[in-house]
Formats: C-alpha cells, sequence, structure tokens
C-alpha cells in the first residue's frame, strides 16, 4: 500500500482486521520494521486520540514521530495555484511538502473540512495538495472527507465484539451537537460498513435534510424514524454532522434525536459507539455511555491497532 487516504486504500478491510487483532496481541513484534525511519504527524486541527495513538503505533512499530501543529506553530500554508501571495499566507504548500518530504519518510495529515466550500471540500484540499507535492507516502489522520484510521478502528471493534450471528443490523445515527462538525466519521463509517455487505445491514437514521453525500452511503438503508431504526439493532454508532445538502449548516439541534436508554431499549442489547470527543448528554445521555454496553474506551483503544497495521502495510511498502 502507497498512501492510505480513504478506507478503500485497504487491499481488503476484512484482512487487516484480522491482521490488526493478531498485531494486538503482540504488538511489539515489528520494533524492527520501521527503525531508522520517520513519520512527521501534520496537524491543521485538534486532537487527542488520533495525536496519541498515531504515535504510539509508530513507536511500535520502532519509528520517531515528530509533531507539528500547524495551527499554531507553522507558516499559514497557500493551497492556491498562482495566487499573489501578498495576503495572510507565508509559504505555499509546493515548498512545504517536499520540504517535509526530505525529514519524513510518511507524513501524516489532518486536516478538517472548512464546511464553507463544498467543492474545495470534497477536492479535499490539503490532503491532495500533499499527495500531489509530497515525494513520500501519505496517511489520513481526518481530512475533508474521510476518517479512514477511525473507521477500520471501528470496523475491529466491531470484530471483536460482534454476537454470533450471520447477518448484523448496524446503525448510524445522527445525534444533536450545538455546533457544526464535519461529515468524514460518518462517512468513512458508512463506507466501512457498506463494505461488509455479506456480514452488516447497514441503517442510516437522522433527521430529513441531513443526508449525507448519497455517493458515500448507497445501499444503506435510510429510515428517518430513528426509534424504528434502532429495532433489533446490534450495533449503534452515533455521531453528529452538519447539513450535507444545506452545507455546513446546523438546522437542527432536537434533543429528541439524544442517545437515551430507551432508545437503546428496543435494540437487540446493542452495543454503543462513538469515535470520541463526544459531549455527554448532548450526543448520548450518561446511562448510555456509561453502561456494560458502551464500548467507545476499547473502541478508542483500537486506534492504535488500526493504525499500526496500516502503517505497517505502508512501511513494507518502503522497503
Ligand atoms: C471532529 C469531527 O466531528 O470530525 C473530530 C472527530 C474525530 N469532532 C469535533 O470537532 C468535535
Ligand atoms: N476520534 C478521534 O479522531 O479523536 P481525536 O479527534 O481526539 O483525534
Amino acid at each position: 500500500m502507497k498512501h492510505y487516504l480513504s478506507i478503500h486504500d485497504l487491499p481488503s478491510i476484512k484482512d487487516t482486521v484480522k491482521e490488526a487483532i493478531e498485531i494486538k496481541k503482540n504488538p511489539l513484534k515489528d520494533q524492527t520494521l520501521g527503525k531508522d525511519k520517520t513519520i512527521g504527524l501534520l496537524f491543521f486541527n485538534n486532537s487527542l486520540r488520533t495525536r496519541l495513538s498515531t504515535q504510539k503505533a509508530a513507536l511500535n512499530l520502532g519509528m520517531e514521530p515528530i509533531v507539528m501543529n500547524f495551527g499554531s506553530e507553522g507558516w499559514q500554508l497557500e493551497f492556491e495555484d498562482g495566487t499573489i501571495m501578498d495576503q495572510g499566507k507565508s509559504e505555499h504548500v509546493k515548498e512545504a511538502a517536499e520540504v517535509i518530504s526530505q525529514y519524513c519518510d510518511i507524513i501524516a495529515i489532518r486536516a478538517f473540512a472548512g464546511l464553507e466550500d463544498k467543492e474545495k471540500d470534497e477536492a479535499e484540499e490539503v490532503l491532495s495538495a500533499f499527495v500531489k507535492y509530497a515525494t513520500v507516502p501519505i496517511l489520513n489522520m481526518e481530512s475533508s472527507v474521510g476518517h479512514p484510521l477511525q473507521a477500520l478502528a471501528d470496523a475491529i471493534t466491531i470484530e471483536e465484539h460482534r454476537p454470533a450471528k450471520k447477518k448484523l443490523k448496524v446503525v448510524l445515527s445522527w445525534a444533536p451537537h450545538p455546533r457544526a462538525l464535519p461529515h468524514a466519521v460518518g462517512n468513512s463509517f458508512a463506507e466501512m460498513a457498506l463494505a461488509h455487505e455479506d456480514d452488516f445491514e447497514v441503517v442510516i437514521t437522522h433527521p430529513k435534510g441531513y443526508e449525507l453525500n448519497p455517493e458515500r452511503t448507497k445501499g444503506a438503508t435510510i429510515e428517518y424514524d430513528q426509534k424504528k431504526a434502532f429495532e433489533g439493532a446490534d450495533f449503534i454508532y452515533t455521531k453528529n454532522w452538519s447539513s450535507y445538502n444545506d452545507y455546513g449548516k446546523v438546522a437542527n439541534t432536537d434533543k429528541s434525536w439524544t442517545i437515551t436508554a430507551d432508545k437503546m431499549a428496543v435494540t437487540d442489547n446493542a452495543k454503543f459507539m462513538h469515535c470520541l470527543p463526544v459531549r455527554r448528554n448532548v450526543i448520548v445521555a450518561d446511562e448510555v455511555i456509561d453502561s456494560e454496553n458502551s464500548i467507545v474506551i476499547k473502541q478508542a483503544n483500537n486506534r492504535t491497532y488500526s493504525a499500526q497495521v496500516v502503517l505497517k502495510k505502508i512501511l513494507e511498502n518502503l522497503k
């Protein structure tokens, strides 16, 4: 594997999940694979899990991680071609990406959707500029449209907690949030779940007007009645996102969409999942996130093995 930009870059999601579960049993087994290799983690946005678990994964593989926060420490980068750079931006991504490539064997990038210009976000302005101008592999740590390291961790977590059933009902539920959030996590989760077509029945539930990009949810059942969607579910995966059609707008903060125990009661003893960070008693009631069925902490632990299996594949390709 050269880059990891989307979940579809994995040769097989199922085999990768199995490999990650093996790595988890003995995470220091490949300590020599990344020896003398450096990974640069570039953050254009905040992070707790991604920042720490990706470094942890790199360390498990014997790599040296270096981290830079562009929000507060880097020069403001220009991404457009041919601009007269006499305003706020100090450096063009063309130079920055090539320079960083000389210091790092892999570049990992977090750059959220701006949620103002749909076309720009869909074109993955930041991520694709690095793919274009860097000379080393690129790892997506949440871009405008996807969070494939999260989706892989989610797939690992579902595999570890799945009941013995042929077909699982996996529900992605929108929940309210006061701020406009990106679509990346919802998109990648849907894509990952839909790639398990033999295994998962995929239902997405949200208020009308909160449809994700239909290209990423093809094959899923869209159900506007949240409680109906929850009936018989095995996994409830919750996430807020802003409107996609009325791009980046928050039209609904309806608390009736918060995940509560009475909604979980109609599921088939479903596990509760969320990528975190989560706003308690807005997205999910304490009674649910603190219940035995909540697997959010285990899910966050799997971020290490998700990053590690991906880095392993990239390193093996570098040799
Ligand atoms: C981000 C998002 O919704 O994309 C990161 C989630 C991993 N969440 C927030 O900004 C709260
Ligand atoms: N789930 C996730 O990506 O968390 P962070 O934003 O804290 O990295």
